[in-house]
C-alpha cells in the first residue's frame, strides 16, 4: 500500500456546492443514489474516492457516463476533462448487513435487534458513495432515508425537513433532512433504528432555542440522565469560556452498542458507544460516568473546534483533536477536583503517550506520512496535541489565550485550516507562540535534566537544565523545543514559598538565576506538569518528601510521590532509593487528608502499572521482575500502614448514592483502603469485601469489592463472579465489565483468557467485548509476553485482521514493547510477529506490524 506524504498536499480541482443523498434500506442490502453539485477550482481531474460500492449507474450533466470516460481503480473514480460544472448523479448498491469493519453504514446488533448507524471519520463515507471524501472539501447535504417501519426512528444531520408513508409500500416510510452548514463528508450521519427519546431543551447565550435528544433502546432510556445533564453544562461552558455557542435548533446524540472507539462529532447527530454515553448508578461505576460527562463534552466542543473550523487535510488532525482534549480537559477540571484531573491526565500521558514516543510507533503529533489515516488516532496525537495547547494557553496566560482563540474563531470558521493556521491566530499577543511549531514536528519525549547551585555569598540560586531528545529514526535530528518549567522555591524551614516563575528551556542547556535568596530552598520544578517532558533533577530523596508535606496543590503532592515511586523501582543509574523516605512520608500525610479529600488520598497511593512501568525501560524489561518489584513495594506499603486501614475503612461507610465529588472520592478511597487491608491481610479485611459487595449503593462499591475478591483470589470470589453475572446478565456494558475484572486479574492464566475467549457471551463482533477480554490480558504482561499468551494475542489479531482492521490495529499496537524485552521473550516474540505479518492482510495491520 502506498504512502501519502503531507509535502504532497493539493487543493482539490473541484468543490461540490450541493449533496442530495437518498439511501433506500432493504432486507439485505441499500441503494444509495446522489447528486453532487460541484464547480471547477482548479486544474486537474475530477476525482472521487469509493470502497466496496457497486456502481450501477452514473451521469454527467443528465447524460450517462460511458465507461470510457472515466477510470475507476484502487478505491478511485478519475473523471478527466470534466467541464467546470459538474451535476454528477450517481447509484451504488452496498451491503451495511454485513458490514463488520464499522465504517460507512453498517448494521448493529442481531436477529431481531438490528439498528443501522454511520461511521464516517475519517474515511467512512466513501463506503457509502463515491465522492472526493477529503475534509477539505465542504458541502451543503440533503438527506433521504427509506426503511421498513419496523425502524421508526430515520435521522440524519440538520434539520427535518419531511417526513412520510412510500406511496405505494405501506410497510415502508421515509424522512428527509436538510443540513446548512457547509461541512465534510466525514461530518455526515444517519441512523435508521428503533429507539426511544430522551427530549429537553436549552437556550443558548443567543437566545437560540434548541431540542436536545438522546436516543437509546427503550431498556437503556433510564441510563441518559447523566448524558444530558453533561450536554447542557458543555453548551454553557463553552459560552462563558470560548464565546461559543451553538448553532442549529436540535442537537441528538444516538446511543450504538457496537462502535469502534469512543463517540463520534457528526453535525448535529453525534454518535456515542453505549459505553460513553449510557450512565446510572447500579450500573456504572463513577470512572465511567464521570468519563461519559467528558465524552459528551469533548463531543460537543467539537462543533466548534473541528465541524466549524476543520482540517485541511488528516495530517492537521491533532488541530481538532488536540485542542478539543485540552478543551474537555478543562471543562472537567472545573467539574471536580482540578487537582485530581490534572492528575488522571498526567497518568495518561505517562502510562501511554510516553510509552508510544519511547517505542517504534512514535510519531511527530502532526504526523508527515501515513498508509492509513485510522493508525493515527493515537495518544501521541490527542493528548500530547493537548499537551501543547496548554504549554501555549499558560504561556499567554488566560486573557492573551483567549484573544488568541476568539481570533481563531473570527478568521477560519467556515474553513479547512492548519497547525500554522492556528499558531498564526494565537500569536496575536505574543509572537513566540509561533516557535511552538517544532512541539508539532519532532517525535519523542524530551529529557530535562538539572541541578541546582547555591552560593550564600551572594545569595543566588542558579538552576542549571538541559533538555535531549532522542533521535527518532527516519526524522531530522532532533532540535531544542521550547519548554516552560514552572519552578517555586520553597524555604527549608518555614515551608512557604519564596520565589515562583515559569522558566522558558528553549536552548540545549540554560542556567537560571534567581537573586536574594537567603538560605538554599526546596526547588520544584515542573509544577502542574507545565511541559510533557521526562524530568531528572538531582533531588535528595528528602526534598521530594518536603515537598509532598509542603506543596501547595494536589497535583505536585502528588507528582512527588510518583517520583519517589519511580526512584524506588526503577534503577537509576544503579542506584534505587530505599522505601523508607516514602512510606514515612505517605503514613504522615495520609490519616490527614483522608479526612480533607479522599479522591486526592487515594490518588497518593497509585503505584504506577506495569505496563507505565515498563515504558520507562528503553531495554532487558523483564515482565517477572517488574511485576515483583511492583508488587514488594504495594505490599510494603499495606504493611507500613497496616493500622490505618481498619480506622480508615470505618471512616467510609457506605452511604445513600449520592453523585458529589465529595462523595465520589470516599468511594475511591473505600475501594483502596480495601484493597490494602487485604493485601495487609487486616484481620476480617476478606469479610469487608463481601459485605460490601452485598450492601453496596452503587456499581463504584460492588465492582470494587468484586475486583478485590478476584484479584486476591478469596475464598468466595467465584460465587461472587456468579452472583454478579447473574444479576447483570442483560446488561452489556455490566457484562463487560465482568470479562474484564476476570481478563485483567493479577492471577489470570491463558488458559483463563482462552475460556473468556470461547465463552458463550463473547462476541468478535461487538468491540467493546472484545476490548473487555483482550484490552484488559494486555495489562498482564507476565502472561501476554509468553508463548502462550503471545499466540491468544496474535490470533486474535488474524482473527479481526480483515473483519474489522481498525480494531485489529489498535490492539496490535501494544505489542510495540516486544523489542525492549529480555531474552528469550525478545526472541520468542519477534518470531510470533514475523509470523503474524505472514498471515495478515489489511493495510491497517500491516501498516502498524511495519513500524512495530
Ligand atoms: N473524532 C472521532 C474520531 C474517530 C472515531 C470515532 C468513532 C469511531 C471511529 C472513529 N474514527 C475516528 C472521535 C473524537 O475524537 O471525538
Ligand atoms: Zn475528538
Amino acid at each position: 500500500p502506498s504512502k501519502i506524504n503531507l509535502k504532497d498536499y493539493q487543493k482539490p480541482s473541484f468543490a461540490v456546492e450541493t449533496v442530495d443523498l437518498d439511501i433506500k434500506l432493504y432486507e439485505d442490502h441499500a441503494q444509495v443514489a446522489s447528486t453532487l453539485q460541484m464547480v471547477r477550482q482548479s486544474a486537474g481531474d475530477l476525482v472521487l474516492f469509493g470502497e466496496d460500492l457497486a456502481l450501477l449507474a452514473i451521469t454527467m450533466n443528465g447524460e450517462s457516463l460511458p465507461s470510457e470516460r472515466y477510470q475507476h481503480r484502487a478505491g478511485k473514480l478519475t473523471i478527466a476533462d470534466a467541464p467546470d460544472d459538474v451535476t454528477l448523479e450517481i447509484q451504488v448498491r452496498i451491503c451495511p448487513q454485513t458490514n463488520t469493519a464499522l465504517e460507512g453504514l453498517y448494521m448493529a446488533g442481531s436477529g431481531d435487534d438490528t439498528m443501522f448507524v454511520t461511521q464516517c471519520e475519517p474515511e467512512g463515507f466513501r463506503k457509502i458513495t463515491f465522492y472526493p471524501d477529503r475534509p477539505d472539501v465542504l458541502a451543503v447535504f440533503t438527506t433521504r432515508l427509506e426503511a421498513d417501519k419496523r425502524y421508526p426512528t430515520l435521522l440524519a444531520n440538520g434539520n427535518l425537513v419531511e417526513a412520510g408513508d412510500v406511496s405505494g409500500t405501506p410497510d415502508r416510510h421515509y424522512a428527509i433532512w436538510h443540513d446548512p452548514t457547509n461541512k465534510p463528508s466525514y461530518l455526515f450521519a444517519c441512523v435508521i433504528a428503533d429507539l426511544d427519546v430522551l427530549t429537553d431543551s436549552y437556550t443558548t447565550s443567543e437566545g437560540r432555542e434548541v431540542t436536545l435528544e438522546l436516543y437509546a433502546k427503550s431498556a437503556d432510556i433510564d441510563k441518559c440522565d447523566v448524558g444530558m445533564q453533561a450536554l447542557k453544562d458543555a453548551m454553557r461552558w463553552d459560552e462563558v469560556n470560548y464565546g461559543r455557542a451553538y448553532d442549529l435548533d436540535r442537537y441528538m446524540i444516538v446511543a450504538v452498542s457496537q462502535f469502534n472507539m469512543g463517540a463520534m462529532e457528526n453535525k448535529g447527530l453525534n454518535i456515542f458507544n453505549t459505553a460513553c454515553v449510557l450512565s446510572s448508578p447500579e450500573t456504572t461505576t463513577d470512572a465511567r460516568s464521570f468519563s461519559v460527562k467528558s465524552i459528551i463534552a469533548h463531543e460537543y466542543f467539537h462543533n466548534w473546534t473541528g465541524n466549524r473550523i476543520t482540517c485541511r487535510d488528516w495530517f492537521q488532525l491533532c488541530l481538532k483533536e488536540g485542542l478539543t482534549v485540552y478543551r474537555d480537559q478543562s471543562f472537567s477540571a472545573d467539574q471536580q477536583s482540578s487537582a485530581v484531573q490534572r492528575i488522571d491526565d498526567v497518568a495518561t500521558l505517562r502510562a501511554h503517550q510516553f510509552a508510544e514516543d519511547a517505542g517504534p510507533l512514535a510519531h511527530p503529533v502532526r504526523p508527515e506520512s501515513f498508509v492509513e489515516i485510522n493508525n493515527f488516532y493515537t495518544t501521541t496525537v490527542y493528548e500530547k496535541g493537548a499537551e501543547i495547547v496548554r504549554m501555549i494557553a499558560n504561556t499567554l496566560g488566560p486573557v492573551n489565550f483567549r484573544k488568541g482563540t476568539d481570533e481563531y474563531f473570527r478568521r477560519y470558521d467556515g474553513q479547512a485550516v492548519t497547525v500554522e493556521d492556528f499558531l498564526s491566530a494565537l500569536s496575536i499577543t505574543d509572537s513566540k507562540i509561533e516557535d511552538f511549531i517544532d512541539w508539532y514536528r519532532q517525535p519523542g519525549t524530551p529529557v530535562v535534566t538539572g541541578h541546582q547551585n547555591y552560593d550564600s555569598d551572594t545569595q543566588t540560586l542558579t538552576i542549571t537544565l538541559s533538555q535531549k531528545t532522542r533521535h527518532v529514526a527516519g526524522f531530522d535530528a532532533p532540535k531544542p523545543l521550547p519548554i516552560p518549567v514552572a519552578t517555586a522555591l520553597f524555604d527549608r524551614n518555614t515551608g512557604n514559598i519564596v520565589a515562583e516563575r515559569m522558566l522558558l528551556l528553549d536552548q540545549e542547556t540554560q542556567a537560571f538565576v534567581f537573586e536574594n535568596v537567603t538560605s538554599e530552598p526546596v526547588v520544584s520544578l515542573l509544577r502542574d506538569f507545565s511541559a510533557p517532558v521526562q524530568l531528572n533533577y538531582a533531588y535528595q530523596d528528602a526534598d521530594l518528601a518536603f515537598l509532598l508535606e509542603h506543596e501547595t496543590n494536589g497535583f505536585n503532592r502528588w507528582q512527588v510521590t510518583q517520583m519517589l515511586v519511580n526512584r524506588i523501582l526503577l534503577q537509576n543509574k544503579g542506584e534505587k532509593s530505599s522505601p523508607d523516605i516514602y512510606l514515612h512520608a505517605l503514613a504522615q500525610t495520609l490519616p490527614v487528608l483522608a479526612a480533607e479529600d479522599a479522591m486526592l488520598a487515594a490518588r497518593l497511593l497509585d503505584i504506577p502499572s506495569a505496563q507505565e512501568l515498563a515504558s520507562a525501560i528503553p531495554q532487558d524489561y523483564d515482565p517477572e521482575a517488574i511485576k515483583a518489584q511492583r508488587e514488594g513495594l504495594y505490599q510494603q506499603l499495606a504493611l507500613a500502614l497496616k493500622d490505618e486501614w481498619a480506622k480508615l475503612y470505618k471512616q467510609l461507610p457506605i452511604q445513600a448514592y449520592q453523585d458529589s465529588a465529595d462523595a465520589r472520592g470516599r468511594r475511591a478511597l473505600r475501594n483502596v483502603v480495601l484493597d490494602m487491608a487485604v493485601t495487609a491481610n487486616v484481620d476480617g479485611a476478606a469479610e469487608w469485601a463481601q459485605q460490601q459487595y452485598d450492601n453496596a449503593s452503587c456499581m463504584t462499591e460492588r465492582f470494587g469489592a468484586l475486583k478485590v475478591m478476584v484479584n486476591h483470589q478469596l475464598a468466595k470470589a467465584d460465587d461472587y463472579l456468579a452472583d454478579f453475572y447473574e444479576r447483570f446478565q442483560d446488561n452489556d456494558l455490566v457484562i463487560d465489565l465482568w470479562f474484564s475484572v476476570q481478563a485483567s486479574a493479577d492471577t489470570v492464566t491463558p488458559d483463563a483468557i482462552t475460556a473468556l475467549l470461547t465463552h458463550k457471551d463473547f462476541d468478535w463482533n461487538t468491540p467493546n467485548r472484545v476490548r473487555s477480554v483482550v484490552g484488559a490480558f494486555s495489562s498482564q504482561p507476565t502472561v501476554l509476553w509468553t508463548a502462550d499468551g503471545l499466540d491468544i494475542y496474535t490470533g486474535v489479531i488474524k482473527k479481526l485482521d480483515t473483519a474489522n482492521p481498525v480494531l485489529a490495529s489498535r490492539l496490535l499496537q501494544v505489542l510495540a514493547r516486544w523489542n525492549t524485552l529480555t531474552e528469550p521473550r525478545r526472541q520468542m516474540a519477534h518470531e510470533q510477529l514475523l509470523d503474524l505479518q505472514k498471515q495478515v492482510s489489511s493495510k491497517n495491520v500491516l501498516e502498524s506490524l511495519e513500524s512495530v
